[in-house]
């Protein structure tokens, strides 16, 4: 059973208790926004950042959370304070709610809200050593079908790249758009490094990665980037290539399709901004409050913020 604790609608459970319906059309119909969002040594690694696009996702699907940003935002800190842990996960969730079957929106008449406060662990040891990846043949959608930039509770896409991924014995799966213009990957954005100057896709087939905004930061002054399409060919003559996530945080891949990538070995650019990456999320962030209730669970909202 995973550690931590689950706020759902109002109150805090342990894991193995927290319950949603199974008439949520988050369930029947992937009907909802998600967030994934890290803490370490006690802060919340671009908590605001990772807010504001929850609703920003949750307005393009036309879901009104049943909180404020501002209640939001304490119901996510209060989640960390309450599971003890200094170093997590968070998984937030707007759910379109409990509602009738047939896919009608209008059927749910209240958005849930939960946030599993846990822990995660993507790449282990490859974070040092680099990934394989495969090219998917199932590709993103357009735009017109599903705007990439909804984190919505409909991942089926990208998991079928990675099943792709797993059958082919690779780490991830790069994932290319219609046009043959390359995306991201399964559920990372993806960085190509060709002599000093970084490369990445622009976002309008790809998710807005705020891993992704934050190596652009850790690029200024030091490396030209370039946010601009590129097809397969121009990675695989690449001089190194590295994913950005909040799960998979900063990790190079070595080899696509078996083809190796550079050297085959992670290159100098990649472990510099992964480097900078780990010092910045474990040095900023918003503090964690401290105080009663931490590991105190089925509690309410209400009793626990008076
Ligand atoms: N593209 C996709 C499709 C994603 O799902 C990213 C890019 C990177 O975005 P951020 O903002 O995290 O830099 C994601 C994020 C998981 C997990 O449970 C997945 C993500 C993040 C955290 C955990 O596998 N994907």
């Amino acid at each position: 059973m995973q550690p931590g604790i689950v706020y759902v609608d109002g109150k805090w459970y342990p894991p193995e208790r927290a319950k949603v319906s199974v008439f949520d059309h988050g369930l029947l119909y992937g009907d909802g926004v998600f967030e994934g969002i890290r803490f370490y040594n006690g802060r919340v690694f671009k908590l605001d950042r990772h807010v504001d696009r929850m609703f920003e996702s949750a307005r393009m699907i036309g879901l009104t959370p049943s909180v404020t940003k501002e209640e939001f935002r304490d119901i996510i800190l209060q989640t960390c304070q309450k599971s003890g842990l200094t170093d997590g996960y968070l998984r937030p969730l707007f759910t379109r709610g409990e509602g009738d079957l047939g896919l009608d929106p209008r059927k749910a008449k209240r958005t849930s809200l939960v946030v599993i406060c846990s822990t995660i662990s993507l790449y282990g040891d490859k974070h040092r050593t680099g990934l394989s990846a495969i090219v998917a043949s199932v590709r993103r959608p357009p735009r017109i079908c599903l705007n990439p930039n909804v984190k919505s509770l409909n991942y089926l896409n990208n998991i079928l790249a990675k099943m792709e991924a797993n059958e082919k014995g690779a780490d991830e799966a790069l994932m290319l758009d219609l046009e043959g213009n390359v995306a991201e990957m399964s559920a990372d954005n993806i960085f190509v490094v060709k002599g000093h100057t970084v490369y990445t896709p622009q976002t309008s087939n790809c998710l807005v990665g705020i891993t992704r905004e934050t190596i652009l930061e850790l690029c200024e002054g030091r490396y030209p980037v370039r946010t601009e399409m590129f097809k397969l060919d121009f990675v695989l003559q690449a001089d190194e290539v590295f994913l950005t996530g909040t799960g998979g945080e900063v990790a190079p891949v070595t080899s696509i399709e078996g083809h190796p990538i550079g050297s085959g070995k992670p290159g100098p650019v990649t472990q510099e901004l992964q480097q900078r990456y780990f010092d910045l999320v474990r040095s900023t962030g918003t503090p964690i409050p401290t105080g009663s209730g931490s590991g105190s669970a089925t509690t309410d909202a209400a009793s626990s913020t008076a």
